[in-house]
């Protein structure tokens, strides 16, 4: 039986708030790295880890529980240092005040390198085999490093100001935001311990998982209000960031959206297929795009 996205969301929540402060010893760090961390995401990736363990017939279990919400804390070190005077400039995050308005840009930065640090120390300190632990490691710097998210965070930046064409927005959004998503599918694969070509179609379903997710935010941005995102909205054109309904207009980053949605759901299909096993858990997550 899988459990649904807020039992897990519960686990994630009682587990971060009890485990964190076990491995910060200095006292305004804990209470920086607390803030953003406790400040009520919705824990969507190690969500999609811990579902994803299950639907293939794991237990989670604390060692497992572990590993999967590393990707928690590395989430959180992205989102505070976006919002950074230096990046994004942006004062709301999760309904709250960013890091940076709260405890300075100093103490945000070091709070972002403590909570991605700690992201690697927690995906190895725990009791899974060692191979799994490696495989997991290396994964998680491929998907965070400067060939996944922090490269799309760059293509982001120097992007502002001239347009992308849609080969390189999609590419751009893949990196940025889908590359940790397709690695939180991808996680439950390797802590059980899958087939290549099982692995392969978790990728592909985290991966167009993860384009929605940046083209539903890009739409949001534009049809969305603060109080729905906890965020400011309507930041991206003022901007002059590159977006899909800014490329394509409202309807056209719908269609892309549609299509991104159908190729997760083929790859859904597809690890049905593969394992003999129902991925219906998938569906709770596909229903986070309401249109
Ligand atoms: C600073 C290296 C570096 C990278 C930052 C992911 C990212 C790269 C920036 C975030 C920009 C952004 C807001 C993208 C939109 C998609 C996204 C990642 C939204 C936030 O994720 P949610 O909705 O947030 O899962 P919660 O708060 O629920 O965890």
């Amino acid at each position: 039986m899988v459990q649904t996205i807020s039992e897990l969301k519960s686990s994630i929540d009682d587990y971060l708030s009890d485990h964190l402060v076990a491995d910060v010893d200095q006292a305004t760090l804990y209470s920086s790295m607390r803030y953003s961390l406790m400040a009520g995401g919705k824990r969507l990736r190690p969500a999609l880890t811990l579902a994803t363990v299950e639907m293939l017939g794991g237990t989670v279990d604390e060692n497992v529980i572990h590993a999967a919400t590393a990707l928690e804390l590395l989430h959180t070190y992205s989102l505070i240092h976006d919002d950074l005077p230096a990046m994004d400039n942006d004062d709301l995050r999760r309904g709250k005040p960013t890091n940076h308005c709260r405890y300075g840009a100093g103490m945000a930065t070091l709070a972002g390198d403590g909570l991605l640090t700690l992201a690697f120390q927690w995906v190895t300190d725990n009791g899974l085999p060692a191979a799994i632990r490696a495989e997991l490691t290396l994964a998680l710097a491929q998907a965070a490093g400067p060939a996944g998210m922090v490269a799309g965070q760059a293509r982001d930046i120097e992007g502002e100001g001239h347009q992308l064409d849609l080969d390189q927005l999609r590419y751009l959004h893949r990196q940025k935001t889908g590359a940790l998503l397709r690695y939180a599918v991808l996680a439950g694969g390797i802590i059980t311990n899958q087939s290549r070509p099982v692995k392969a179609a978790l990728a592909d379903f985290g991966a167009q998982f993860g384009l929605a997710f940046q083209i539903y935010d890009d739409l949001m941005d534009v049809l969305g209000t603060t109080a729905q995102m906890g965020k400011q909205v309507h930041k991206d054109a003022g901007e002059h960031k590159n977006t899909y309904p800014g490329l394509l207009g409202v309807a056209g980053a719908e269609e892309q959206l549609h299509k991104a949605l159908q190729s997760a759901k083929a790859a859904q299909t597809k690890l049905g297929e593969l394992t003999g096993r129902s991925f219906a858990g998938y569906d709770q997550f596909l229903a986070y795009f309401k249109l």
